[in-house]
């Protein structure tokens, strides 16, 4: 049985009293780890969990305990000093930044973990971008720097030259590797240390002499830093005034609000210290009401409206992620921006225009949960019962309507074909594989025309691996799995018109449905747009809908090689129609033939994922890498120095990047790593083109 717990007893604190805060960073940095000494710390656990021993609250399902790594992101609730903290989790490697996109939506802050010893990295880059979209305001933390390599200096420079954001410590480690003993707060002038990572207890120390120099060192670049973007701090600090504690504390806070202020603190992620991102977390992340109003459309007038955060507003809600459970069925997670939602009542989904009744509602924590009546402004819960609302939807009063920014996802790049075993393991994958299409926004799956195989696609290997072996465990299918293949989507050059008609007149009540379309190239990453320019009464207007059915089911098998249509956008402009036969099946169909033939007409051509690429390696393998890659279609962007290492950035289609680790490896001799995501879609040069497109008809 899912447990049941209090978490909450006092959940209801003042709005500014709520901070809804993410854990995000590359992977590995020590994201669980911190969350995990949070939970600690502030008395929500015990035992101290690891992520090495698999015992991590936030790190529950089987997968994350035996990988030792995040998959899905998890949220909790806690306590600290009167203020309820509501952290989300989130993973760090790429096949799964669904989760940290949709996370970073309905956040409003976010600590961004580094590791100590390497400072920002690739993917570190990739993530503080992805928040700055958002405009999750951010403290950066650089943890390890209790291990040997750790480099405070060198990291803190790395936040400014590599992510050129107006940053400063306010906090600077106490010691450094073996020697770490806690942390010097540059706002208040002391510091604080503990003994060892078993110690419970932060002591508030004065300043040891030797740290005396570096520390108002710092303290000096903060204050620069803070003035640059606060008028009354520039002041004082020209006029060489004192800026008490209070001053420069709400300084920071306006500026990082704002986002036009990082700080950065450091430490152990397993040490008393994390009490300090505590303190910081209160101190300058913002809360609900520091980012009211929220901003959204009304869907009727499509004007600009706002909703102020609080309990009484009218009620406004973004439902952000779907999550099967075995005990209750889907879980909906809501981020609720204004006014209270009620369990047992009906809500209004404004981005469908359909009503959806709310069963029951429930807070989180983890994998553990409590049922609430009632859910209100500033709060992250989970809502059950709900049926036809998909991620990214608005929930609001039906009378006053409000649309929010969706989210937006990557798409696929890497496909496999798998085949159950039995066949009884294919009504079970069937149940399996729309689950996973709920939950996750980046997973596809479909059904190859030609061999009558299920293809699954998602964002990497680890991600398909991951949830074959879900299929496994959790539905009991066994399935045969293919060679990973590169999912390739096809879209077309130039302008073309086509006719399609579906009219078969035998007696009876016959077929009619004519069509004709336009359909233009779009700029790559744009997405597919349908229009009607249909005038007069050529087809009636409540057959349109079914003809842009036809088109988005044709565009999705693929014309010329079988996979998906992309970027483009499809007028119908003209067509006929028969008062008896005319049907919604039969537009649907011209609409599928329509856009068959026109994309014959339109120069189809095949795109290919194309992937960012980070390698770092020792200097004296430098040609060699380089050469290799040149090899393999890569485009060279740049190579620069980071202490001993060369690091090389390229882009590289994803096909030639196959099997890479082993290659790195061996030209390395195992001193090499890489960081790589996918960038965008590009053209496939036309001899490989003819391959595919052959290989595909077989
Ligand atoms: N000594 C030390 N080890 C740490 C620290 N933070 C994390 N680790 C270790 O680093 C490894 C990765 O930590 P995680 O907390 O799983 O990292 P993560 O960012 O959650 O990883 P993903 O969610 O998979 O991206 C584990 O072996 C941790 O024990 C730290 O501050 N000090
Ligand atoms: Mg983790």
């Amino acid at each position: 049985m899912a447990e049941q717990i209090k978490i909450t007893k006092n959940r209801i604190v003042p709005l500014d009293r709520i901070r809804n805060i993410g854990i995000i960073a590359h992977v590995n940095a020590g994201k669980t780890t911190t969350t995990e000494r949070i939970l600690f710390e502030t008395g929500r656990t015990y035992k101290l969990g690891s992520v090495d021993e698999g015992t991590t609250v936030t790190d529950w399902m089987e997968q994350e305990r035996e990988r030792g790594i995040t998959i899905v992101s998890a949220a909790v609730t806690t306590f600290w000093k009167d203020y309820r903290i509501n952290i989300i989790d989130t993973p760090g490697h790429i096949d799964f930044t669904a989760e940290v996109e949709r996370s970073l939506r309905v956040l409003d802050g976010a600590v961004m973990v580094f590791d100590g010893r390497i400072g920002v990295e690739a993917q570190s880059e990739t993530v503080w971008h992805q928040a700055g979209k958002y405009f999750v305001p951010r403290i950066c933390v650089f943890n390890k720097l209790n291990l040997v390599g750790a480099d405070f200096e060198n990291a803190v420079d790395s936040v400014h030259e590599r992510l050129g954001a107006n940053s400063s410590p306010i906090q600077i480690p106490l010691g450094i590797s073996h020697d770490l003993r806690g942390a010097i707060d540059l706002v208040k002038m002391k510091a604080y240390t503990y003994e060892g990572e078993k110690d419970k207890e932060l002591k508030e120390i004065e300043i040891p002499q030797e740290f005396k120099k570096t520390a108002e060192d710092y303290r000096a670049r903060l204050m620069e830093r803070i003035a640059e973007v606060d008028e009354k701090i520039l002041k004082k600090f020209l006029n060489d005034e004192k800026v008490t504690e209070e001053e420069l504390k709400q300084a920071i806070r306006k500026a990082v609000i704002a986002n036009e202020f990082f700080p950065i603190m450091g430490g152990d992620s397993r040490a008393v210290s994390v009490q300090l991102i505590l303190d910081a977390i209160i101190d300058y992340l913002p809360s609900p009401i520091d980012l009211s109003p929220v901003k959204g459309a009304n869907p009727k007038t499509e004007k600009k409206e706002e909703r102020v955060v609080e309990k009484e507003a009218p009620c406004s809600a973004l439902l952000f992620k779907i999550q099967t459970d075995p005990y209750v069925g889907k879980l909906f997670y809501l981020r609720v921006y204004s006014g209270t939602i009620k369990a047992g009542t009906f809500v209004y989904n404004s981005t469908q225009a359909k009503r959806e009744r709310i069963g029951r509602l429930l807070l989180m924590h983890a994998n553990k949960r409590e049922g609430i009546e009632e859910a209100f402004a500033g709060e992250i819960v989970a809502a059950i019962g709900l049926k036809e609302s998909a991620t990214g939807d608005t929930f609001c009063q039906e009378n006053q309507p409000i649309i929010f920014e969706s989210i937006t996802f990557p798409d696929p790049v890497i496909s496999l074909a798998i085949e159950p075993k039995t066949k009884m393991d294919q009504e079970k994958l069937s149940a399996a594989l729309n689950k996973f299409g709920q939950e996750d926004p980046t997973f596809k799956t479909k059904v190859d025309r030609e061999t009558g195989q299920t293809i699954i696609s998602g964002m990497g290997e680890l991600h398909l691996e991951i949830l074959v072996d879900r299929m496994k465990r959790e539905f009991g299918v066994s399935v045969n799995v293919g060679q990973p293949q590169v999912a390739y989507r096809e879209t077309i050059g130039k302008t073309a018109t086509a006719e399609g008609k579906y009219i078969h007149q035998t007696g009876g009540r016959g077929q009619y449905g004519h069509c004709w379309l336009r359909i233009e190239s779009k700029k790559r990453g744009s997405g597919f747009e349908f229009k009607s320019e249909i005038r007069g009464a050529a087809i009636p207007a409540n057959f349109i809908p079914a003809i842009e059915k036809g088109v988005v089911e044709a565009m999705a098998k693929g014309v010329i090689a079988g996979y998906p249509l992309i970027d483009m956008k499809v007028v119908v402009y003209d067509g006929s129609y028969h008062d008896v036969d005319s049907s919604d099946l039969a537009f649907k169909i011209a609409g599928s033939i329509a856009l068959q033939a026109a994309v014959k007409k339109a120069s189809p051509t095949l795109l290919e994922p194309i992937m960012k690429l980070e390698v770092n390696t020792p200097e004296e393998f430098l040609g060699q890498v380089i050469g290799d890659l040149s090899s393999k279609r890569a485009q060279i962007l740049g190579t620069e120095t980071r202490g001993k290492l060369k690091i090389i950035s390229a882009l590289i289609p994803l096909e030639a990047a196959r099997g890479y680790a082993t290659i790195l490896r061996s030209l390395t001799r195992g001193r090499g790593s890489f960081y790589m995501e996918p960038s965008h879609y590009q053209e496939v040069p036309k001899n490989i083109q003819e391959a595919i497109i052959a290989k595909k008809s077989g």
